[in-house]
This record gives C-alpha cells, structure tokens and sequence, in this order.
C-alpha cells in the first residue's frame, strides 16, 4: 500500500475528516475532503459528521477549529507550523496596546492565538475587516495584528479611528513589487488580484484587493481569462484546479515555509497515532467564542 491509500483507509477507520488550507502544498490540497480559507474550515470541522478533524494548515487555524469544535479531536499533522504573523500578539500585548492607544474595543485578524482572540471584542478575516469594524460600538477601535490589513480597513471604514498595531506577515509585506510590474508587463491583459496583507504598493497596481476567499468570488464572475495573483503561491494550485479554463501565475515571489511543513507522511501518522492534538483551556476558548460569534453575526 502506497502512503495515498494508507491514509484512504485511516481516513475510514478513525473517523476523520481531512482538511486543507489553500495554501498548502498541491499533494495536501488533493488529498482532502474540504480545501479554503481559516474561517470556512473551521465551519466545515464544526458542520461535518466526523469525530476526528485533521487540520492541515498553521497553528493558529487548528485552534479556531477547536474553538468552534470543542468536543471534536483536531490534529495538527506538524505541531511546529507556526504563523509569525499571529506571534506578533498575546493577550498581554493586546491589552497593553488597547490601553495605548486609549481603545477599548479590539477586532482582531483570525491569524492570531487564541489568548489574543480571547481579549478581543470581535475576530475577523480578510474578507469581512471592514464590516466587522464597522461594526464596533465605538468610535475608536484597535486593529491587530497585521499592519497593512488594518491600513486596508482603516481607508475603508466611516466615522471611526483605526488604531493599528505594527504585525506583520512577512511573505506578504515585503512581497518583489518588481515581479508583480514584469507579471503585468508580460500578461497586460491579465487581471490583478492581490491580497490586503500585501503593502499598499501592490493594492495600486491591483484591480481588486481581496482575501483568498473573495479571489475565488471574483474568479468566478471575472469575464478575464489570465490572472496575476499577489498571495501566497499555494492559491495558484487551488485556483487552477477550481477553474481549469483560465490561466494563474503568481507575483510577487510570496511563500510561506510554516504552510509547507505538512506532508502526506505526516497526515498518515496523524491519523495512525491521533495525535498531535490542539486544545485550549475551557476559559479561553469560551471567551474566544464570544468573539468569534461577534464576527458572525456581523457577516
Ligand atoms: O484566513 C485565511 O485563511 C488566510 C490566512 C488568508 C485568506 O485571505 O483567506
């Protein structure tokens, strides 16, 4: 038996369901039984019937499946994809800089820890930012992490201050703005997608500025047949594969090592051992809930 059918047969066996973010490697991406953003999968492992949930993506997206799905197993194939971005904040840093900035309401990004989630009035992703801070109470309303996401909202939002504290993605902010300009030069019929954690040089020689979710959306609706893709460059797989009739390329040179580090052998052990398994004390995740919650009924 090859390591693909091995884990066909545990897959059965345990009960699980196998899910996959859009940035991770091809062989990942075809393996599973769900393939999107933080905040979709994390649905799915709450909707879906299994007992056992196998999260190939980063930390900080097994622990908002496990937020949603207390009484379900969510593993973890490799315990040490990290997110750098979410490492920028604890719950420390958060309250210390709501009271800097004199805000004391915070939404945060969904790439956080779930400590910082839990300090947090309300969650939100790249796709519902704006309408998630919109929809504060307040007049002033503290962003983190990410710098240019919250740059992003803060231009976009009304009647309201923006605090933004200074994370950052690293792949995405100090993206090649040289190779998305070679990108349009040699495809000048090409439509330009590019994601909001990229620097505000790139969303000028965008035609939408959107999360990986909305680049689907707009795929879909888009009369374009080439597009130029500034995000990580896992979305290229994801999108070739959802429209085999147009062509994607990615700009920019943007990848993430932490979305890399799961292979097939590490979701066969997973799955063999359940383990490792992603949890959280019963206080956080509750008050992480709530903040969760607060984003959904909001969008
Ligand atoms: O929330 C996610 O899954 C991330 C990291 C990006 C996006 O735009 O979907």
């Amino acid at each position: 038996m090859n390591v693909r059918e091995r884990i066909e047969e545990l897959r059965k066996s345990r009960d699980a369901v196998i899910l996959s973010h859009s940035y991770q490697p091809p062989e990942i991406q075809d393996i599973a039984d769900f393939v999107g953003d933080s905040l979709e999968l994390s649905r799915k492992a709450r909707d879906c019937g299994a007992a056992v949930v196998v999260f190939c993506g980063v930390h900080f997206m097994a622990e908002t499946a496990h937020i949603l799905s207390p009484d379900k197993k969510i593993l973890l194939p490799e315990p040490g994809a990290g997110c750098p971005l979410a490492d920028t904040i604890d719950a420390d840093l958060l309250r210390a800089f709501k009271e800097r900035v004199d805000a004391p309401y915070a939404v945060i990004y969904i790439n956080s820890p779930a400590e910082a989630k839990a300090e947090s009035y309300a969650v939100c992703t790249s796709a519902n930012a704006v309408q998630v801070v919109q929809s504060v109470p307040s007049d002033r309303v503290a962003f983190a992490p990410d710098l240019n996401l919250g740059t992003f909202v803060a231009g976009r939002v009304r009647g309201k201050e923006v605090l933004v504290y200074p994370g950052a993605c690293r792949p995405h902010a100090a993206a090649d703005i040289d190779d998305l300009k070679a990108g349009k030069a040699d495809w000048p019929d090409a439509e330009v997608l590019v994601h909001p954690e990229t620097s505000p040089l790139f969303w000028d020689e965008a035609d939408h500025v959107l999360g990986t979710g909305g680049m689907i959306g707009r795929v879909s609706e888009s009369p374009a047949s080439r597009f130029l893709i500034g995000t990580e460059e896992g979305m290229i797989h994801r999108l070739r594969t959802l429209f085999p009739d147009r062509e994607f390329r990615a700009v920019g040179g943007i990848f993430c090592p932490n979305m890399k580090r799961i292979t097939l052998e590490k979701v066969e052990r997973s799955l063999d051992l359940l383990e490792p398994e992603v949890s959280l004390p019963e206080t956080v995740r509750s008050r992480a809930l709530s903040a969760v919650e607060r984003m959904t009924g909001t969008t």
